[in-house]
């Protein structure tokens, strides 16, 4: 009889809230689109579709839509017995995928802008960003637990680390070039980036990675960042900016 790791009470009620702050922190962040002139407002809409897209991946997952079962097998060898196996079935959002393929290089986008990297730095950072995550993808889709599975990992974590170059080594330069308050600025909210993004391959690796977190706790802790890494930054960066106006971007 396979072992279920499977979706809780906790877990659903965790993807509704998620679901209802997402949708609540896309109003507000449209509403204070309005404050300002429509040419001074690419923050804003930015950061309203990275909220957007979020709840709609949340509601997918909440309705249990963008899930799918994986049955991973795992072989136990004795020495003086015939090899015995055990099998696991565990649910994974894949859902969580398309909406970070999308939001991930729009959060680049809105840390780009704010440090004024140029056109090649940000397509660079973004596809970057974009093979981490695919290739992330890949690694959660490895069902067994084979080599391949953790070399997937390993490419998406290197470009990670060419995400994080883009952004800290020519992002701090470009940020200081425009000035000390924006500098200043620049290095709080990528500092606060860098930690909540680098939590999430540590929880895969504990979660989708070895199974060692239940699929209520893999929703809860991603819960969690996820609201840190959107509506928390977020209201962070458009708040900021409207006293900031050596950040702002004319359209
Ligand atoms: C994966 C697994 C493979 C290794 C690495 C990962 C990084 C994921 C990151 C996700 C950030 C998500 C955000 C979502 C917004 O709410 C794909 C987990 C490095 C950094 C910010």
């Amino acid at each position: 009889r396979p072992e279920l790791q499977f979706v809780g009470d906790e877990g659903k009620k965790t993807l509704w809230v998620v679901f209802v702050l997402m949708v609540i922190a896309s109003a507000a962040f449209a509403a204070l689109s309005w404050r300002v002139p429509v040419n001074r407002r690419l923050y804003h809409v930015i950061t309203t579709l990275i909220t957007i897209i979020a709840a709609l991946s949340y509601f997918a997952m909440a309705t249990g839509h963008g899930v799918s079962v994986h049955t991973i097998t795992i072989r136990h060898q004795h020495d003086h017995a015939p090899d015995t196996f055990t099998t696991i079935k565990r649910q994974v959002f894949w859902a969580r995928y398309v909406d970070w393929t999308l939001t991930t290089p729009l959060l680049l986008l809105d840390l780009s802008l704010l440090a004024g990297l140029n056109g090649a730095h940000i397509l660079m950072a973004v596809v970057a960003d974009v093979i981490m995550i695919l290739t992330g993808l890949f690694a959660a889709f490895g069902t067994e637990n084979t080599p391949q599975k953790w070399g997937w990992y390993t490419i998406a974590c290197i470009a990670y680390l060419v995400v994080i170059w883009h952004l800290a080594v020519n992002g701090r330069a470009q940020a200081r070039a425009k000035s000390q308050k924006v500098a200043s600025f620049f290095g709080s909210i990528a500092g606060f980036t860098l930690v909540i993004w680098t939590a999430y391959p540590i929880i895969w690796g504990i979660a989708d990675g070895s199974r060692h977190l239940s699929v209520d706790g893999e929703i809860i802790a991603y819960a969690v960042l996820d609201v840190l890494a959107k509506p928390v930054f977020g209201t962070w960066l458009l708040l900021t900016h409207a006293n900031l106006p050596e950040t702002n971007i004319d359209l």
